[in-house]
């Protein structure tokens, strides 16, 4: 039974799927976008942990082409918390008029193409079957969870949640045995904020990570007065910056400063707050060094902060080289070690070997346990992708096509998948940047694309194979020049054939996009017209 027909399916309805759903609109497309979640938001919806926040000011953080509503919009705080972002996706989609495009509750199961009549046949969880001309995926770089499991753990009668989909009613811990597994962006937010409320707080960390004090703080009016007034220049500026946002990149190497000169410099930007210390020198992610020096100014500040000194030590990241795993932002994650109900647990000394029905067993002991929180993480890029049946022209699936990781042309096109596009896919900037600016980027990219196709009268365009493998043989050339190469994290992914994919693009945003511009500039003659 086929139900209805658009020009466009957009799936997702997180911050790039609902500039998407009002660019088509603009430009006079039919459009539906597709939301699993009971709401707009995306990573803003399902992420409602306590402390969840983003780690973008919040003045940054918002759409450029929502001048009217950021105008009236007023932020209480330096960083913005999860509640203040949906609230203000919800005003998007009120504002500009985007719900009735919108179908929540919605879940993609598949989108098959049908090379014959070039279109595609998205299937969803309510029985829907859509057919439209173009299949946009807005479906976010880190949705889908990284699936865990340990031994036993099917006898924890207790509870289990993930941040990354925190109960709707929240999660009541106080007087509770409290565990968190997980030590990255989204660990180090909530750890904090659970160890106020539980009796009892345990770490357990596999990999210390970095973290710098975020300094959040209420705005004051006198800076978002001085934002607005500037706000067409900070754009334009963004727009061409390598991270899409002011991070007061010094250009200078380190490694040719004088020592003081860098501590100085260092301890300005700790004290200032954020991650822009990451991005202080130009060869800290390049040269092992000049990242050993920025490094150990971070690992120094852990051992003042942490009273404990083997605390601190099983605290202090040895195993990566600063800014390879995302740093993290934080408000109290290492002060919250020096209080009397927490505890970190080395996993690699002291392993999880099983659960009992109010206990998580270590080898040697047993900790009482009530609610086992995991922020373990996403199978970043791919993992929404997968999670539905997408099929190309010849009948092959993208999880099939990406089984020695993924290929795209700039991160928004694959070759076999005609009229496909995704917004902040794997070989895009995206995650390096303020997401906000690269959505953007991305979503004028496609649509000033579709729309050229429309004018051309062309029914099907697919990039080819030649330009996916050179832009993917371009994103591993950049990525080889730095220190990523030597590090593996969420960025990187291993193909069947055990080969090591680092799938964001390092070259920034800047060059991103004046290299995207290139392409619609020359006509987009990269894509083969079907
Ligand atoms: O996930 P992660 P996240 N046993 O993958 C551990 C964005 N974000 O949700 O390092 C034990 O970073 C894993 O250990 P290891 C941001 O881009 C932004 O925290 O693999 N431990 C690691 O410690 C961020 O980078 C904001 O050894 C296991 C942790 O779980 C990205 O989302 C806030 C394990 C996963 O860390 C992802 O962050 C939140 C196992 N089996 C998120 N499996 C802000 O804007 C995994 N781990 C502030």
């Amino acid at each position: 039974m086929v139900d209805e027909r658009h020009d466009v399916v957009v799936i997702g309805a997180g911050f790039a799927g609902l500039y998407a759903t009002h660019m088509l609109r603009q430009k006079g497309f039919t459009s539906v976008t597709l939301e699993r979640g009971s709401d707009v938001g995306g990573t803003w919806y399902w992420n409602r942990y306590p402390g969840a926040r983003c780690d973008i000011e919040s003045l940054f953080y918002t759409y450029s082409w929502c001048e009217e509503l950021n105008e009236e919009w007023n932020w209480s705080e330096r960083y913005p918390a999860q509640a203040e972002l949906l609230s203000y996706a919800r005003a998007v989609a009120d504002r500009y008029g985007l719900w009735d495009n919108i179908r929540l509750d919605t879940e993609v199961v598949s989108a098959v193409y049908q090379p014959d009549k070039a279109e595609w046949v998205t299937r969803t969880s309510s029985g829907s079957v859509i057919r439209s001309k173009y299949l946009v995926a807005a479906t976010g770089c880190l949705s889908a969870a990284r699936p865990v499991e340990w031994p036993g753990m099917q006898h924890f009668d207790g509870k289990v949640v993930r941040t990354s989909d925190w109960p709707e009613d929240g999660v009541d811990v106080s007087g509770m045995n409290v565990a968190v597994v997980g030590t990255g962006s989204s660990g180090i937010q909530v750890i904090p904020e659970l160890a106020r409320s539980a009796s009892r707080l345990t770490v357990l960390q596999r990999t210390p990570n970095f973290s710098m004090p975020a300094r959040n703080r209420p705005l004051l009016p006198a800076e978002v007065a001085a934002f607005r007034v500037e706000s067409a220049r900070i754009r334009e500026s963004a727009k061409h910056h390598p991270s899409g946002y002011d991070t007061n990149v010094t250009g200078l190497n380190l490694v040719d400063q004088r020592p003081e000169d860098v501590q100085k410099e260092l301890t300005r930007r700790w004290e200032s707050g954020g991650s822009a210390l990451v991005w202080a020198y130009a060869d800290v992610l390049v040269d092992k060094r000049a990242n050993e020096i920025a490094a150990k100014f971070i690992r120094d500040k852990i051992r003042a902060i942490v009273d404990d000194p083997a605390v601190a030590d099983r605290l202090t990241p040895w195993d990566h080289a600063l800014g390879t795993k995302r740093p993290c932002v934080d408000t109290n994650y290492y002060q919250t070690f020096n209080r009397p109900n927490v505890e970190v647990v080395d996993l690699r000394q002291e392993p999880i070997s099983g659960f009992g029905a109010r206990s998580v067993e270590l080898a040697g002991r047993s900790i009482d346990l009530d609610v086992l929180v995991l922020a373990t993480g996403f199978q970043a890029f791919t993992g929404s992708l997968d999670r539905m049946q997408i099929v190309g022209a010849d009948r092959i699936s993208l999880r099939e096509k990406w089984e020695d990781g993924p290929k795209t042309f700039l991160g928004v096109a694959v070759s076999g998948f005609p009229n496909f596009f995704m917004i902040t896919g794997p070989g895009s900037p995206s995650v390096f940047s303020n997401m906000m600016v690269s959505i953007e980027q991305h979503v004028e990219w496609i649509v000033d694309m579709i729309e050229s196709l429309r004018d051309e009268g062309a029914s099907a365009v697919m990039v080819s194979e030649e330009e996916e493998a050179k832009w993917v043989a371009h994103v591993d050339a950049v990525a080889s020049q730095t220190l990523f190469a030597q590090h593996d994290s969420w960025y990187v992914r291993y193909g069947r054939s055990g080969n090591r994919v680092f799938m964001p693009y390092l070259g920034g945003v800047g060059e991103f996009r004046r290299l995207s511009d290139e392409v619609a500039g020359r006509g987009y003659k990269e894509f083969i017209r079907l």
